[in-house]
């Protein structure tokens, strides 16, 4: 209802085809632009941006990137908006949830990470969303936790991603998931995918192996036990998947270099990516593209068999 309050005063715009999907019990797929504007390099960004919304098409649900544009909160962005987005002369900010308002405010533009998109996300009725790697618990700072956490807790979505991202503390990561009573799936898997890798060392406690038995332990999350959010981590495409080892190598190269170079709060995830990307000669970037487009189909996937089901 509030939602139609402020979509009325075109504060929150959400794209007619997202709309009709939604009030038709079709499948629909949340986009985050954080991974657009600040993830990757241009133009590898560019093409990911179009490609993901056309990998959630593919598998048959409806793609809606969600971001702040002239301080209007974008459900849906059409192809010039997300060409926008994508280029290096936009400097758009990057908003987690609680940035949102003042973006909104002022007018501005912004990119929503897995928080900020979450949380529109939600206020819309979208339940499925999905992404590279969610953020979480930094190394070598317990206080410096990713807001994507609280989100997860918060908003009752499921955020396919590839685990946590691999520059993070993962054990304590899971941790604080378990503590916000996160369910994280594992996504015909046993092991916390490592991001760059498929393998972390961390064991899962569950595991689904199709979209409909995912759907429907999410329906009976949401529906019956009026529960949050849940974490479906979906290892990357074996052929572009890389060494443990060698990503770890790289990662302690990048913490030091951001050490040096004073890169700290909301820049620290971006600079490490950018640090990685060339330090692994393109790679990285390579298997940042292939696990998003490979979360966007099992997101489209789990979506569809879970429109089924409440269509029964
Ligand atoms: N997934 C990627 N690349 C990214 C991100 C996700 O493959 O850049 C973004 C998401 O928007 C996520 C954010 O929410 O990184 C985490 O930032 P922070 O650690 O500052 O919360
Ligand atoms: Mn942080």
């Amino acid at each position: 209802m509030a939602t139609r309050l402020w979509q009325a005063r075109s504060v929150i715009v959400i794209a007619q085809e997202v709309l009709d999907a939604l009030e038709s019990g079709r499948a629909v797929v949340a986009l985050e632009s954080t991974i657009i504007a600040h993830g990757l390099p241009y133009p590898e960004n560019e093409g990911l941006a179009a490609r993901l919304e056309e990998k959630v098409r593919e598998y048959g649900a409806v793609p809606a990137t969600i971001a702040v544009l002239a301080g209007k909160a974008c459900i849906g962005l059409d192809a010039q908006e997300l060409e926008c987005l994508a280029s290096p002369e936009s400097n758009v900010k990057k908003a987690g949830a609680s940035d949102l308002c003042v973006a909104m405010a002022k007018g501005g533009d912004a990119a929503t990470t897995v928080s900020g998109t979450s949380a529109l996300a939600a206020l819309a009725g979208i339940r499925f969303f999905a992404t590279g790697c969610i953020g979480g618990v930094h190394p070598g700072d317990d206080f410096d936790v990713s807001a994507d956490l609280l989100s997860l807790s918060r908003e009752p979505l499921a955020v396919v991603s590839a685990g946590p991202k691999a520059i993070l503390d993962l054990p304590r990561t899971m941790e604080a998931l378990e503590s916000l009573s996160v369910l994280v799936l594992g996504y015909g898997t046993d092991e916390l995918p490592g991001f760059y890798s498929r393998e972390s060392g961390i064991s899962l406690e569950h595991r689904v192996d199709t979209p409909e038995i995912a759907a429907r332990a999410l329906d009976m999350r949401w529906n019956a036990m009026e529960q949050g959010g849940a974490l479906i981590a979906n290892p990357e495409p074996e052929d572009v998947a890389l060494p443990m080892a060698t990503v770890a190598a790289w990662i302690a190269e990048a913490a030091s270099a951001a050490k040096r170079d004073g890169a700290t709060g909301k820049a620290l995830t971006p600079y490490l990516l950018q640090f990685l990307a060339k330090t692994s000669g393109g790679s990285a970037v390579e298997t940042n593209c292939a696990l998003a487009l490979s979360n966007a189909r099992v997101a489209a996937e789990i979506a569809v068999a879970h429109s089924n089901l409440r269509r029964g």
